[in-house]
């Protein structure tokens, strides 16, 4: 009797899809850069919570950063638009459409030089978008030149010195009145994974600065921003982990001191104390933590700050859940007898 190989198949998500419908184009990014990590961390957290990619719109300025979108959820909505405009792109798709989950994918050059007014009024809008600032302190797409990241002191690439004073973006955030302030290291995927989800869970604009080393342009010890720099300095907050609504909660944590910070659909975001006592839900706390981290030149990561009130602006608005294409002329048209009692407010 013939024994037949048992068939293999392929494992899927709680919707049923396999993980190559979360992959997109093969990466044009340098070999080793950051930016291919966190593309890797995007389209693991969108498996893993089984959110379709069809539900995705994938928003991005210009910079290698901003091409990494090219390169996961392939079949996602997508736009590509101008040098530190993405904001106002994403901005519009999520009010338009509020079904969506809008991803924004921006670099420090992109959003802390020509884009941050933009990125400052988004903060103020809360807008429901995953906004993330893949920092490399450079603009790498153009070789190499200093962003407003760079810290003073740190060489460029060839050596040359930044004489002038680096933007903090997760303290820029909180005082615009971003809700989700988080910080990240590509190099560390169990956390930018729980931080990513929890993102992808908040209501409002949920702000991630993570540190993704550029490895020809800025990958040497004086800047803050490589490997062995933020490896060395990298000091965690907390470790954070991620559970899902209705998921059961595991006692992995039984023992240890942890807080339960509920997000607004009742997912949690699990924060296990390391030895600060931190609590991210003091704004005080954060900018404080933040400013001494900077004096010092150390890397703090995990939640920084987080409002379990923030209000998603398109909830505060009351907009209907039905996207703006769906309404036909009837909705959207008033008649002749509301537009005449609409002008009669007007007297
Ligand atoms: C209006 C405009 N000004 C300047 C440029 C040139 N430019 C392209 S990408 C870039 C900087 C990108 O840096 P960053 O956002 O940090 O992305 P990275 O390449 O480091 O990921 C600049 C200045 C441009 N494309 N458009
Ligand atoms: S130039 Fe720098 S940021 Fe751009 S792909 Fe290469 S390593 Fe990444
Ligand atoms: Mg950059």
């Amino acid at each position: 009797m013939s024994k037949t190989a048992p068939v293999k198949t392929e494992a899927t998500n709680k919707i049923g899809l396999p993980k190559k419908d979360y992959k997109g184009l093969p990466s044009t990014m340098c070999p080793g850069c950051g930016h291919n990590s966190i593309s890797e961390g995007v389209l693991s957290a969108f498996y893993e919570l089984g959110v379709s990619p069809y539900h995705v719109a994938k928003m991005s300025g210009i910079g290698c950063s901003s091409k990494t979108p090219a390169y996961f959820l392939h079949s996602s909505h997508g736009f590509n638009s101008v040098h530190g405009r993405m904001p106002s792109v994403a901005t519009g798709a999520a009010l338009a459409n509020r079904n969506l989950i809008v991803l924004g994918v921006s670099g420090d050059g992109d959003s802390a030089s020509i884009g941050l007014g933009q990125m400052i009024h988004s903060m103020r809008r809360n807008t429901k978008i995953i906004y993330i600032v893949e920092n490399n302190g450079t603009y790498g797409l153009t070789k190499g030149q200093f962003s407003a990241t760079a810290d003073v002191g740190s060489t460029d690439h060839y050596g040359v010195p930044n004489d002038q004073s680096a933007l903090d973006l997760p303290m820029l955030a909180i005082i615009s009145g971003c809700k989700f302030v988080a910080r990240g290291f590509s190099g560390d995927r169990k956390q930018m994974l729980a931080l990513l989800k929890a993102a992808i869970h908040h209501d409002g604009l949920a702000f991630l600065d993570i540190m993704s080393p550029c490895v020809t342009f800025n990958d040497h010890p004086t800047s803050t921003k490589s490997y062995e720099y933020v490896k060395a300095h990298d000091e965690k907050l907390h470790e954070i982990d991620f559970i899902e609504d209705k998921k059961e909660i595991s006692v992995e944590y039984e023992e240890g001191s942890y807080r339960d910070v509920p997000l607004h659909d009742g997912s949690i975001m699990r924060l296990k104390k390391l030895e600060h006592d931190y609590d991210p839900t003091s704004k005080i706390q954060a900018l404080s933590v933040l400013q001494e981290a900077f004096k010092k030149k150390e890397v703090v990561t995990g939640l920084v700050y987080y409002d379990k009130d923030s209000l998603g602006q398109a909830r505060a608005l009351k907009l209907p859940q039905t996207p703006l294409h769906a309404f036909g002329a009837k909705e959207l048209r008033p008649s002749h007898e509301e537009l005449k009692e609409f002008l009669k407010t007007f007297k």
